[in-house]
């Protein structure tokens, strides 16, 4: 962040060099007027470099309801409100094992429907947006009364009531089944940000039996949570501008 700003800075100040040589005007006011202008710039170019960090996190092996497969977040990034807990929809019912740390979810149906679906929700604090990069998702390659065939999870953006809305990626099939250790799928979704709420949903077909169990071990939200930047701030770097627009028409006059 400190290496934009600094490059940005040099840049805009030989910039500057070039153009009062240009224009012969030696005016401290012109220099104060742009030196205000790069100082709200570079508190702009700052906004958009924060570290990429988990923006929702959940554990099987924390915060798991054994009763209903509820899992509450275990963590979440600075500036994002507190994420829903990872909760089953209506049709599916949920349980867990504390001692492996796994939620398992059942009533699935042989082909994808949009109706069942273990989801959460997140969204930033006022006055900041969710820069969301990637999603991975760790379950075990075990079967409980019958097999698993899919995963596939999805997002959607300020969906309320209603089925659909979603972004879908299947991330597993069976063409996968041959793992023999907990696995870890990433997502790398398209980059994107909102000031909205993101829910995100697990949708999986089983071999057709309704008590096929879907484990969950873990579910992981990444990217960043910046500063809408203040209306104030634009204005800063307009007030800037204009201060030194003025003060070279001024001199462009007195020198006819
Ligand atoms: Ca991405």
């Amino acid at each position: 962040m400190q290496a934009n700003i600094t490059l940005n800075t040099l840049a805009i100040n030989n910039l500057l060099k070039i153009s009062i040589i240009k224009m012969n005007i030696s005016s401290f006011t012109l220099f104060r007027s742009l030196s205000l202008a790069l100082a709200a710039a570079g508190a702009l170019s700052g906004v958009a470099s924060t570290q990429a960090e988990i923006i929702a996190s959940y554990a099987g092996s924390l915060g798991l309801n054994t009763t209903t497969g509820v899992i509450a977040p275990s963590d979440w990034s600075d500036h994002a409100l507190q994420p829903s807990n990872l909760t089953p929809s209506a049709g599916l019912f949920g349980s867990g094992n504390q001692s492996n740390g796994e939620a398992y979810y059942g009533g699935w149906d042989s082909t994808l429907t949009l109706e069942k679906y273990v989801s959460f929700t997140v969204a930033a604090e006022s006055g900041y947006i969710l820069n969301l990069t990637d999603f991975s998702f760790r379950t075990l390659p075990r079967t409980i009364n019958g097999p698993v065939t899919s995963y596939t999870w999805g997002y959607r953006v300020n969906e309320g009531a209603g089925f659909g809305g979603w972004t879908l990626a299947h991330i597993y099939t069976d063409a996968d089944s041959n793992y023999t250790s907990p696995f870890a799928k990433p997502w790398d979704f398209a980059d994107f940000s909102t000031t909205g709420t993101v829910e995100f949903g697990l949708f999986a077909t089983t071999d057709s039996a309704v008590n096929d169990m879907v484990s969950v071990r873990t579910a992981v939200l990444n990217g960043t949570v910046t500063a809408v930047p203040e209306p104030s701030t634009y204005a800063l770097v307009g007030l800037g501008l204009l201060g030194a627009l003025v003060v070279y028409r001024r001199r462009l006059s007195a020198s006819v």
